[in-house]
């Protein structure tokens, strides 16, 4: 039985590799699994079909077999626990990683996605101003403390695991503002990971989609 993931038909971040289908898609090559990915449009997010596999309709959903999850963070986890390369044997060191991929999704994700959905929704409005100092702060604050923990090291906690591979998605959010480059061991960090092959195949199958599907192609 393959795995069936879904993604974006059209993803709003044009290829970016910023939707969340793809820490799956890396967790899979990380992970040396095979599979298919099935494009829905936002109309088809939101329908009966797609709803019976993820209660909020929204990407991704993983399918494999009689197993159907949603969210990607519980998706990531699964793949983890199930295959061979993204969690440690030690049981104190996956326990560790572990935390990791909750600090990534429950700390620095949330203040990174506010900043993030207050330059698309909230730029036209009268609060936008007065609200991006604290936005900014908040992102800041996190970004400041990650740093200093990662310190010269390559990955968060010895080798690399899941908890780094959702850091680094969750770091990526903030590429089109550049905020990442102002912490020069955090840049690294993310260009490491950027620079594993099994980033490059899983940024470049989602560029495909992309390219493949954008009027201008
Ligand atoms: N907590 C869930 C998870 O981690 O799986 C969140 C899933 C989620 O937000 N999915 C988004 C979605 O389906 C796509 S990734 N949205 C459609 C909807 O809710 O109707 C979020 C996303 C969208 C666009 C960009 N971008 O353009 O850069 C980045 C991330």
């Amino acid at each position: 039985m393959t795995i069936t993931i879904t993604a974006f038909e059209c993803s709003p971040d044009r290829g970016r590799g910023l939707a969340r289908d793809m820490r799956v898609r890396w967790a899979l090559e990380e992970v040396g699994q095979p599979y298919d990915v099935r494009l829905v449009s936002f109309d088809a997010m939101k329908a009966p079909a797609h709803r019976a596999l993820h209660p909020f309709g929204q990407i991704p959903t993983y399918e494999d077999g009689d197993l159907v999850l949603f969210e990607s963070g519980a998706i990531v986890f699964h793949l983890a626990e199930r295959y061979p390369g993204l969690l440690p044997d030690d049981a104190n060191a996956r326990a560790r990683a572990i935390t990791w991929m909750f600090a990534a999704l429950s700390t620095a994700e949330p203040p990174i996605v506010e900043r993030g959905m207050a330059l698309i929704v909230e730029r036209d409005k009268p609060w936008y101003e007065a609200r991006l100092p604290m936005l900014e702060a908040r992102v800041r604050a996190r970004l400041d403390e990650l740093s200093s923990r990662l310190g010269d090291a390559d990955w968060l906690d010895g080798a690399f695991s899941a908890g780094d591979l959702l850091m680094v998605t969750v770091l990526r959010r903030l590429s089109a503002l550049g905020t990442v480059d102002d912490y020069p061991n955090l840049a690294a960090y993310v260009a490491r990971a950027e620079a594993r092959p099994a980033y490059q195949r899983a940024f470049e199958d989602q560029l495909a989609v992309f390219t493949a599907n954008s009027p201008a192609a």
